[in-house]
């Protein structure tokens, strides 16, 4: 007789591991050693037991049939989808000697890593090969896809303080959402804003288009693309002018005020009218309303940044709370990311001190450029490693990084979850555990909580956790430091600086019991960490004339793999001014004779950024990919709605259907990002019409300053 073996059921405490400012607190159900459900933690006082419509089904992602499960080896040529199954022997021998044959025969710089956020676990995510791609001597990868320029902007102007707590803004009474399309993007921070709304705030939505969040507010204020500078500069110009300052706070906790009000005397509503197309009596009473109802709050989102001018408009929006006292109460500030509270320690994970002095600098975002050679000097490219990214969906230029990795001559490793646009050119492709496979310890760019996740189930196939891929090539290089042989557990150890205020009553093993924990700061009834000036800038007060100016437009630690220096660059103006944007009618006419349109391409609702975008559920909830377009641009143009349409510029095409609504402006067009190449009508998605420029600070992408012209296809 075989005895009867009761099924055991757990449940497990788990963090989504997205890169999203939520960072849910998740509860999964185990039997027998398969998940059978995951669900939100209903306790979490932030999350509140709900996920979202990418997650609520998050089994689906880790049982899906399109699992990346075994070491992969390309047999077909590149690009056409075809491997066979080898061994994890096989692969980091493979790897090992191409590696190796590229730093022999060019020097080891022609090898780079290009990773990104597919998790923003503090050990699996952004920091988890550089100390293996430092000791190796390879190219040096920039990372400034997200937030770069405006963290730049930000901590110039007020210092790497976390400013607002998220749940303090059901205190505000005036709530300024700029370029944020919360209710798609940062979904559980829209109960405190209808709390605070409920208390008789205001909620106005600055953005080109009428989001779900802009349609949610009270009031939309619709601007051209990439003129975020010139209303935020009038905004500062309305309330010196009209005397509706906070002197006291002016007086006492800033810096350059007299210079500050001297700049922006020339940024008059009529002219930021002309700029941004926004009437100058609303200008004026935004201004008015927002300096009149205290404490108020503005929460930035990333496209603020996305523009020849991104920087400087971050910039003046964070000098506005000091101008009318908003930091004095719980609820008034600037909402930027709250990621500043956390005191990780990044140096565990990066090894700055790894990195050979002078080692050549790439940034991502010109991947198509280097691939093909167009580099700042050194060797040619011959060798990358992908993990937590897909640069064909999230990368500018997109054909000239196609054409990059058919290059026979290139090695390309991906480490991956599924078989993405980018895995589909690799040589070797590695399988990638999900969240629930995988040991991990998180912060959040969202609000104020610490978040254990905790390994619910064994690696399915033979995927396994990034940490221990790269454990694996370590140690086959014969690379012997200790910090390549550190286990999970020890990596956990270090993830904080445990000692710091913030930790206290946070261990290792408290977090494992409870699954989060709110960093020890005050309540958010009583959060305004900067009642009283104590700014974390140079001065320790809000700077209006940024001495941070001085050391020009670098790039803030994170943003550059294994380095946490501040790369000093030109000195740029250390006060806030107005750079229009490079594609616009009113500043390029010559460019928009040819491409009049405005492309925007935010976030899809379905997807985190190229994530999710091969399941069915999602693709299903996305819909096709589209392009909104105004009525009277489709019928300039004879576009009917739901046809098929060319977008296109001198730097590529693509084709989606038409969507004709008038939630955009004439003369703006907007594509959500995410959808994948092999699935899109024509080969291409928007990647392919994206600029590879610079924003002004921080090394930013600049996706909103795109001109294109749509025609029926
Ligand atoms: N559903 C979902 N959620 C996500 C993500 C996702 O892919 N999908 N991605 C996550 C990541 S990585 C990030 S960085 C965040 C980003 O989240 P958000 O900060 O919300 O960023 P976006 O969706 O890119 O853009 C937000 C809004 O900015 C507007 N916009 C574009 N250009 C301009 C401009 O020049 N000026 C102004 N004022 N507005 C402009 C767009 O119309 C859009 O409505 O979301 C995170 N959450
Ligand atoms: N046009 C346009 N482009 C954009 C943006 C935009 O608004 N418009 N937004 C930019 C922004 S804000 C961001 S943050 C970037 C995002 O760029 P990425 O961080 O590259 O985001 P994803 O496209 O989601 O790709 C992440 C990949 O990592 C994989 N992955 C997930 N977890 C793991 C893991 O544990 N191990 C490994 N090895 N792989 C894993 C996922 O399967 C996925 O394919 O895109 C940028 N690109
Ligand atoms: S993607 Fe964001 S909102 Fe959705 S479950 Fe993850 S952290 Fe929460
Ligand atoms: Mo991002």
């Amino acid at each position: 007789m075989t005895a009867v073996i009761e099924p055991t059921t757990t449940t497990v405490r788990a963090a989504c591991p997205h890169d999203c400012p939520d960072t849910c607190a998740m509860l999964v159900t185990v039997e027998d050693g398969k998940a059978v459900r995951v669900q939100g933690d209903p306790e979490h006082p932030y999350t509140r037991g709900g996920l979202c419509v990418k997650v609520n089904n998050y089994l689906d992602r880790v049982y899906d049939p399109g699992r990346v499960l075994f070491p992969l080896r390309r047999t077909g040529p590149k690009g056409s989808g075809k491997f066979e199954r080898i061994t994890w022997e096989a692969a980091i021998q493979e790897i090992v000697t191409k590696f190796r044959a590229a730093a022999d025969e060019f020097g080891p710089e022609s090898i780079m890593p290009v990773s990104y956020l597919g998790t923003q676990g503090i050990l699996n995510g952004l920091n988890v090969g550089d100390p293996f791609f430092a000791k190796l001597g390879a190219t040096v990868s920039e990372r400034t896809y997200c937030d770069a320029g405006s963290c730049t902007a930000y901590a110039m102007t007020i210092g790497d303080t976390a400013g607002v707590d998220p749940e303090s803004l059901v205190h505000s009474k005036f709530i300024l959402v700029w370029a944020c399309n919360i209710m798609s993007t940062n979904l559980h921070l829209w109960p405190y804003i209808a709390e605070a709304r409920k208390r008789g705030a205001k909620v106005v939505v600055v953005d080109p288009v009428r989001t779900r969040t802009a349609a949610a507010a009270d009031q939309h204020i619709a601007l051209r693309p990439g003129t975020d500078g010139a209303l935020a500069l009038a905004m500062a110009n309305v309330i010196i002018s009209e005397g509706l300052t906070d002197a006291d706070y002016v007086e006492n906790f800033t810096v350059g005020y007299p210079e500050f009000a001297d700049r922006v005397e020339q940024y008059t509503p009529e002219w930021a009218e002309t700029e941004t197309g926004v009437p100058a009596e609303t200008i004026r009473t935004l201004a008015r309303e927002y300096a009149g109802a205290q404490p108020s709050v503005i929460r930035i989102g990333v496209a603020v940044e996305r523009h020849a001018g991104g920087g400087q408009a971050v910039r003046a929006l964070s000098c506005l709370p000091g101008l009318v006292g908003a930091w004095r109460k719980p609820g008034g500030g600037i909402l930027q990311l709250p990621l500043w509270a956390f005191p990780v320690n990044w140096g565990a994970f990066m090894h700055p001190e790894m990195l050979t002095p002078g080692t050549r600098v790439v940034n991502q975002y010109r991947l198509g450029a280097a691939l093909a050679g167009d580099l700042p000097d050194g060797p040619p490219i011959k060798a990358i490693m992908v993990y937590n990214s897909n640069p064909v969906v999230v990368c500018p230029d997109q054909d000239r990084l196609i054409a990059g990795l058919q290059r026979e001559d290139l090695f390309t490793v991906v480490s991956e979850q599924f078989m993405t646009d980018t895995a589909d050119y690799a040589d070797i492709v590695l399988p990638a555990t999900t969240q629930l496979e995988q040991d991990d310890i998180m912060f959040s760019w969202g609000h104020l909580f610490v978040t254990y996740n905790h390994q619910s189930i064994a690696p399915i196939g033979e995927a396994v956790p990034n940490t221990e891929m790269f454990r694996r090539l370590a140690a086959a290089m014969g690379f012997d430091d200790p910090v390549f042989r550190r286990t999970d557990q020890e990596m956990i150890a270090e993830a904080f600086d445990w000692s710091h205020p913030h930790m206290e009553g946070i261990t290792v093993e408290s977090l494992k019991e409870k699954g989060w924990q709110r960093l020890n700061v005050a309540s958010p009834d009583e959060y305004s960490p900067h009642a009283e000036g104590n700014f974390p800038t140079a001065s320790g007060k809000v700077e209006f004339v940024a001495s941070a100016a001085a050391g020009g437009n670098f790039v803030v630690p994170l943003f550059r793999q294994g380095s946490n220096d501040h790369q000093p660059g030109q000195p740029v103006d250390a006060l806030p001014h107005y750079i229009p944007p490079r594609e616009a009618a009113h500043t390029n006419p010559e460019l928009a004779a040819r491409f009049p349109l405005n492309l925007l391409t935010p976030k899809s609702h379905a997807y985190i950024n190229s994530s999710f975008g091969s399941q069915a559920f999602h693709r299903q909830a996305q819909k096709e990919p589209n392009v909104i377009i105004h009525p009277d641009d489709a019928a300039a143009r004879g576009i009917a709605d739901g046809a098929p349409v060319r977008i296109f510029n001198e730097r590529g095409e693509f084709v989606v259907l038409a969507k004709i609504d008038d939630s955009v402006l004439p003369g703006v067009v907007v594509s959500s990002m995410g959808g994948w190449r092999k699935h899109s009508k024509a080969g291409q998605t928007l990647a392919s019409v994206n600029p590879t420029e610079f924003a002004d600070l921080g090394n930013a992408p600049t996706f909103s300053d795109t001109l294109v012209e749509v025609e029926s296809a």
